[in-house]
């Protein structure tokens, strides 16, 4: 950070998350608070991160939003909420305007929402710049009105976000509480999804009579799966996280109209992950998938199955993008 007292700049950096209990539903669409909790695991991987640096002079005469070095022509309604509210906290930027650059060190097609760790790294950037108080709670609770999910980036590990009083996020294992997990991305399709998110969740609330059965059981998923974690217990880590993905997709599908986000491929790959998991001696779990509002899984794995299972989506998928192959804690 730049000790210029008139010309300040901060840079900060943060990384996707990918949801383990999904998020789907807002009862404040302003401040986007959740129906329900969520939990995720952050991505620390070293080369998939965001970068925002915020930079503030007495010689700007507008805010300005830089996207991969470009200047963009006006920022969102969802940037201009965050600056707002930063206006709101921060005495010393009433009269100021800021610099906002921000660029992803992986591409927009790798499948991974991006606008989870940009606006967590831009949210960490402001806190930091106008020196807010309560920073980690104020750095949350930007991100959020920013994006839902990117709350689930501003911290490392696994990360609830909660869906009751302030409705902030909070780390609840650091990524070193299970070495041997693994992640591999599977490149399906890249293309824009159909729907956004922020549409799709709304069509959902006002159509979807199942929504309100997944509301009534995902705290109680989410206290097993934490309590899995914690022990380390991947049969049931995996059944929970499939249920859910799968409970999450029935949901869109019963929207009207529906919201489709698997395609063949992922059918596929669902069948192909439970006939892998019968293919254990002692009926254990291998892998377990998730799939988010898109096509391509995300597919956890512990490290003594992670090369074998490689070879097989390779062989099987040969056009896929498989070579994304993420470790989500290094054991080295
Ligand atoms: C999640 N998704 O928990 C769920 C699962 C997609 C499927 O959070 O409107 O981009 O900005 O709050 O955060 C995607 O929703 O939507 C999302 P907004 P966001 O990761």
């Amino acid at each position: 950070m730049s000790t210029d007292t008139s010309s300040r700049s901060v840079t900060c950096q943060a990384s996707p998350n990918i949801a383990l209990i999904k998020y789907w539903g807002k009862r404040d669409e302003e401040l986007i608070l959740p129906d329900n909790d969520s939990l995720s695991i952050t991505l620390d991987l070293t080369d998939m991160h965001s970068y925002t640096t915020v930079s503030t002079s007495p010689s700007m005469t507008c805010d300005t939003f830089y996207f991969e070095g470009v200047l963009q022509t006006k920022l969102s309604s969802r940037m201009q909420k965050v600056l707002g509210e930063v206006r709101r906290r921060a005495k010393d930027m009433q009269n100021q305007f800021v610099e906002i650059r921000s660029q992803n060190t992986f591409p927009a097609s790798s499948g991974l929402a991006s606008s989870a760790s940009a606006y967590a790294s831009l949210a960490i950037a402001l806190t930091k710049l106008f020196n807010l108080d309560n920073p980690d709670a104020t750095a949350a609770y930007l991100a959020r009105i920013g994006s839902g999910s990117a709350i689930r980036s501003v911290y490392g590990g696994f990360v609830r976000w909660s869906s009751e009083g302030e409705c902030l996020s909070s780390c609840v294992f650091p990524m070193e509480h299970w070495p041997d997990l693994r992640l591999i991305i599977l490149i399906f399709n890249s293309s824009k999804k159909p729907v956004s998110s922020t549409d799709a969740m709304q069509r959902t609330r006002e159509t979807s009579t199942l929504f309100s059965a997944r509301l009534a059981t995902v705290n109680d998923k989410i206290e097993k799966l934490i309590e899995a974690i914690r022990i380390k217990d991947f049969n049931t880590f995996a059944k929970i996280v499939m249920m859910d993905s799968s409970q999450f997709h029935a949901v869109c599908m019963d929207t009207y109209p529906p919201v489709i986000y698997l395609n063949e491929q992922s059918k596929h790959l669902i069948d192909l992950v439970h006939a892998y998991n019968e293919t254990d001696e002692n009926g254990a779990m291998k892998v377990a998938y998730t799939f988010d509002a898109g096509p391509n899984p995300f597919c956890f794995i512990r490290e003594q199955h992670a090369e074998e299972f490689l070879r097989l989506l390779k062989y099987i998928y040969p056009t896929a993008d498989n070579n994304v192959h993420k470790h989500v804690a290094d054991s080295d």
